[in-house]
């Protein structure tokens, strides 16, 4: 199958790549597109190289499915392009998620949302989908009201920029600012601009598309995003209330056995989840579940999983390989 990768030379794009080779994603020929400036250089996949295209030649290429990271403006502009040519699009960019004539899909939770009529398909954030992989079994046996959570973000989140930001204050060094602050010995209580309610974008993003891809309104969500000095691996730590009672045991069976999950739960043992672990992963790792004892019905757990890999890569071609179980790619 021609697979296009719009964005192909970011740091998500790169990751495309990486992932659609891992996982033997069938494809034939790849075209890799990108902004103007990057056309002509080259990436390799799966040991061939292959020259960057512009937009309008990634269309003519005809590619059944274009998985896109290249940014919100990008997409708005070019994947209605892409699929008024036919071409299926998987887009990573916040443009189409609150789209209500689009899906937001997390394969573990939606996937079954998806049909041949589904041109642009959109990726949620980072931060939300490694909440929902965890959150949705629970939901499923248990009700959830209400969610709580803080996240601890890493900063290939934000992009290449804010690594080497990180980076050069850990050598002394001079540089770009991706933040208005150091981001090293720190830690930023920003995620994303403010909005007028006083929260992030990032923290609404939690809260929307949550309530989208658990297709549950009911569900109450609340957030606080983090920066953190940690490269790569965003951490959650999430209260979630119950409408009925739970036992701690049947909790982890049930998450033990949750598609996409690895429970990582032993204090005895201090085994818990940490952005280290989860790097190069595919998986949501869960652990630190402890009952609330302020309040009935009520789990505390900490969530961790690579960003770049479940967080938007990964479950961008996951979303592609479920397309193609389908027969619709
Ligand atoms: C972040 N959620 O970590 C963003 C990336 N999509 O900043």
């Amino acid at each position: 199958m021609k697979v296009a990768v719009v964005g192909a030379t970011g740091l998500v794009g790169t990751k495309m790549l990486q992932v659609l080779a891992e996982r033997n994603f069938p494809v034939t020929e790849l075209v890799p597109v990108a902004s103007e400036r990057s056309v002509g250089k080259e990436v390799e996949f799966k040991g061939k190289k292959y020259k960057v295209v512009g937009m309008e030649e990634g269309i003519a290429a005809k590619p059944a499915v274009a998985i896109f990271s290249a940014g919100g403006s990008t997409s708005t502009e070019w994947a209605p392009k892409f699929a008024d040519a036919g071409i299926y699009v998987i887009d990573n960019s916040s443009a189409w998620r609150m789209d209500p004539t689009k899906k937001l899909v997390v394969p573990e939770v939606n996937a079954s949302v998806l049909t041949k009529e589904d041109m642009i398909i959109a990726n949620p954030n980072c931060s939300t989908i490694q909440m929902v992989v965890a959150l949705q079994p629970l939901h499923q046996r248990y009700k959830i009201k209400r969610v709580v959570v803080s996240t601890y973000q890493s900063v290939t989140g934000t992009g290449k920029k804010a690594v080497d930001q990180l980076f050069n204050e850990r050598k002394g060094a001079e540089g770009e600012m991706a933040y208005k602050y150091q981001i090293d010995l720190n830690v930023i209580p920003q995620i994303d601009v403010f909005l007028d309610n006083g929260y992030t974008k990032e923290e609404m993003k939690m809260v929307k598309e949550t309530n989208k891809i658990m297709g549950d309104d009911s569900i109450r969500v609340t957030a606080t995003t983090v920066r953190i000095p940690v490269v790569g691996g965003h951490s959650e730590s999430v209260n979630v209330e119950f409408a009925n009672d739970f036992d701690l045991a049947e909790v982890k069976d049930i998450l033990s056995k949750a598609p996409g999950v690895i429970v990582q739960d032993d204090p005895s043992a201090q085994l818990y989840p940490m952005p280290m672990w989860a790097h190069e992963k595919d998986e949501v790792f869960v652990g630190r579940l402890r009952r609330d004892e302020t309040q009935p019905n009520t789990l505390n757990m900490w969530i961790v999983s690579d960003n770049l890999r479940k967080g938007a890569a990964t479950n961008a071609v996951q979303i592609a390989e479920y397309l193609q179980q389908q027969g619709i790619l």
